[in-house]
């Protein structure tokens, strides 16, 4: 047993892994690995909440493990697996279930936005979404869970289900804390900046991919909205082109006012070009290993089967507790 802190987070396997994605979530990772215990999950089960193609769905799950392989995340130092292999999750949702009031479920405003996004599909596990997150988290007795700031709303359910089943039944979770940086916490879509950048939108030019070509890249950067004037400045008035300075500024380090002042007396379209370049090598090294990993499928496959045992200990150790609280028979 360890006394080190113990980190949970995760990604579902829907559409395509974006730079939002990699700097509100993984780039926190990066420097949790080096300090904690990390377990780093692709939460399948919660992409199944809309509908996936089940011809290409586990292709996307291998997807997201290469991405967090090639992003730096280290299977010596974390664990890496898929949810629908602990049958735990499950089993600790429908407990936890029992626990939830429906206001509390009424009034997230994921739900509230899903529902509208994919109003053909507005499900039960759509609405449980939450309580299935809840149930990820407690499991490993987490800490801390490092997210982007879409996610705040469901970790706070999290703490009042973990307050109220240790008040019900006697203390089995501890009480997590979310990590939301304050920067990238929120990377707003290309076409939208009143919008956070959405892996599953229709629009492909809402989001960078991690995967996108070069060209990609350079052509969506270029048809990125901006904002009037022609100003290069991190201001609230403008919002399009703060977030493409965010991005700039995160991906290459670079001071925010130094970037500000590098592109001071230039326009958008020179600033553009610029961040384009940041974009595509910061990517390069990234798309690389990316690119090698799809070559080596059995070492993904085999990081994720030893990561689902490890996990599974980890999981069934909370259960055994929760079973014998809540007075059935283990
Ligand atoms: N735009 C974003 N900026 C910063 N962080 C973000 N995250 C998502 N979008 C942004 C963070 O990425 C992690 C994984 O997200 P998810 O797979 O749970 O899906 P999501 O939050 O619902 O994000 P998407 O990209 O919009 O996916 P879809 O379109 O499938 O719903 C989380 O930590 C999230 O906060």
């Amino acid at each position: 047993m360890t006394n080190q802190k113990r980190i949970f987070s995760g990604v579902q396997p829907t559409g395509n892994l974006h730079i939002g994605n990699y700097l509100g979530a993984i780039k926190n990772w990066l420097e949790l690995q080096e300090k904690y215990q990390c377990v780093f999950c692709i939460v399948d089960y919660h992409a199944l909440t809309v509908r996936q193609n089940p011809k290409i769905f586990q292709k996307k799950i291998l997807e997201v493990a290469k991405i967090y392989l090639a992003a730096g995340i280290d299977p010596e130092k974390s664990i890496i697996f898929v949810q629908s292999d602990v049958l735990q999750h499950t089993e600790l949702t429908w407990i936890l279930n029992t626990l939830t009031k429906i206001p509390e479920l009424n009034r997230m405003t994921q739900f509230k936005e899903k529902s509208e996004r994919f109003e053909k599909n507005v499900n039960v596990g759509l609405f449980d979404y939450p309580v299935l997150m809840a149930a990820d988290i407690l499991l490993y007795q987490t800490d801390i869970v490092p997210v982007g700031d879409d996610q705040t709303q469901h970790i706070e359910l999290t703490k009042i289900l973990a307050k109220r089943f240790n008040k019900i039944y006697g203390p089995v979770f501890k009480i997590p804390e979310g990590l939301i940086k304050k920067e990238g916490a929120r990377i707003m879509a290309l076409d939208n900046p009143m919008k956070k950048m959405s892996k599953s939108s229709t629009n492909p030019a809402n989001y960078l991919a991690l995967t996108d070509s070069p060209e990609i890249i350079r052509k969506k950067i270029k048809s990125a909205v901006t904002d009037s004037g022609k100003e290069i400045k991190l201001d609230l008035q403008k919002p399009a082109v703060s977030n493409l300075l965010m991005i700039y500024h995160l991906l290459s380090q670079q001071p925010i006012q130094e970037i500000e002042k590098k592109y001071q007396s230039k326009g958008y379209a020179e600033f553009k070009s610029g961040l384009a370049e940041i974009i595509v090598e910061f990517l390069k090294p990234f798309q690389e290993k990316f690119q090698e990993l799809g070559k080596n499928e059995d070492y993904v496959k085999n990081v994720l089967s030893e990561g689902a045992e490890k996990a599974q200990a980890l999981a069934e150790e909370t259960m055994k507790k929760v079973r014998k609280k809540i007075g059935l028979i283990n």
